[in-house]
């Protein structure tokens, strides 16, 4: 056993995945999955693991850059995430400690906590001091229109999800509504439906077609307007008798505690890797318990699934694989639930000979 790990080497790698479904939503479709793949070498026989979601293929080459640039400040450091995360608060606070830059930190925070968490010979949620424990989910479907969504939400029940969330912010609001009382009809009153505009309303807008979905008993409206806009969002939430949902877009907890002072939304559902990774989710998950706010994921369902098992006020899990093609996850959905296995650290391999077929 080593005294302490240090960092030895940090490779990194980008590939292009296939989804299990083309993402589309009100403002963008996202077709493919490309993603940043960190692996943190030590001087112990423990690799740390982590991938970074890029949104976009244009972006790869300067997410997986960027994310080699830090890697290469990291080397011979301790592996101490509280440490790392310091440095590079510190390194980058002239430029603006944020944007892909925040993203490469957070893959590498997590690859941090994944390895120390398996040189303990633990699951990361043991580690974090968590118990054994089911995360309800709900499964996340897309802009699909009426018929796939409906297919979709069919398929997802009969796995045993109990939440359901649909893309809406069609032409018009007579098309979301149509999606929305088809979902019910197919889902049912037992399960959970949740819509998410990703931003793309004004407003007024959001004000009018809130108000018409607050009769279909749906569980939270997901970024109706711009999440940076504190001052709209706030508008659209006292406006609402709906539970409004933001927060996949905060880049550090800076800008979540900015919204949450600004009283922008009822629910809160960072993503891990735009938080600042593990540090940064539980930094996020004391203040979701500080302003009463129920804390969902976005996303990295591998890593959200034990850091919801730590979090005060954990809310639901979003399943969306969007790694799956190279990722092998020793996480489980039974009847909705996610299930943590004792695999240590975050609980995955990569799909090395998959990973081949995506190098970009
Ligand atoms: C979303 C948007 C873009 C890619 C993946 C997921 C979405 C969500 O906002 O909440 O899942
Ligand atoms: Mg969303």
């Amino acid at each position: 056993m080593v005294s302490y790990l240090i960092i030895e080497k940090v490779d990194v790698r980008a590939v292009n995945v296939p989804l299990e479904y083309p993402i589309h939503t009100a403002v963008g479709v996202v077709d493919t999955s490309p993603l940043v793949l960190v692996d943190i070498f030590t001087n112990s026989s423990s690799v740390g693991k982590a991938y970074l979601f890029g949104y976009s293929p244009a972006m790869l080459s300067s997410l997986k850059s960027v994310t080699e640039v830090l890697s290469k400040l990291i080397v011979g450091m301790k592996v101490e995430p509280f440490t790392v995360n310091k440095l590079l608060e510190e390194r980058f606070q002239l430029l603006g400690y944020t944007g892909l830059l925040r993203m490469a930190g957070s893959g590498i925070d997590m690859a941090l906590w994944d390895v120390l968490a398996k040189s303990a010979g633990l699951p990361l949620y043991k580690f974090l001091g968590g118990g054994a424990r089911k995360i309800k989910s709900y499964d996340s479907h897309s802009m699909d229109g009426v018929s796939l969504a409906a297919q979709r939400a069919e398929a997802s029940v009969e796995q045993g999800f109990r939440g359901i969330k649909t893309k809406i912010g069609y032409e018009t609001l007579e098309e979301d509504l149509n999606v929305v009382l088809k979902l019910r009809e197919v889902v049912g009153d037992n399960v959970d439906i949740m819509v998410d505009y990703n931003q793309s309303l004004t407003v007024p807008e959001a004000k009018k077609r809130i108000k018409v979905l607050e009769a279909e008993g749906i569980a939270w409206v997901e970024e109706p307007v711009s999440y940076f806009d504190d001052d709209a969002c706030e508008k659209v939430r006292s406006a609402s008798n709906v539970a409004i949902q933001i927060g996949e877009n905060w880049l550090g907890t800076e800008q979540m505690i900015k919204s949450l002072r600004a009283e922008a939304c009822d629910l809160s559902m960072p993503d891990v890797m735009k938080i600042g990774g593990v540090t940064g989710w539980l930094k996020a998950s004391a203040l979701c318990e500080a302003f009463a706010q129920p804390m969902s994921s976005h996303l990295f369902q591998e890593y959200s699934a034990h850091l919801l098992a730590v979090s005060p006020t954990a809310h639901w899990l979003e399943r969306m694989d969007i790694a799956k093609a190279v990722v092998d996850s020793s996480l489980a959905f039974v009847d909705g639930d996610a299930v943590l296995s004792d695999e240590h650290g975050a609980g995955f391999v990569w799909k090395e000979s998959e990973i081949e077929k995506y190098i970009v």
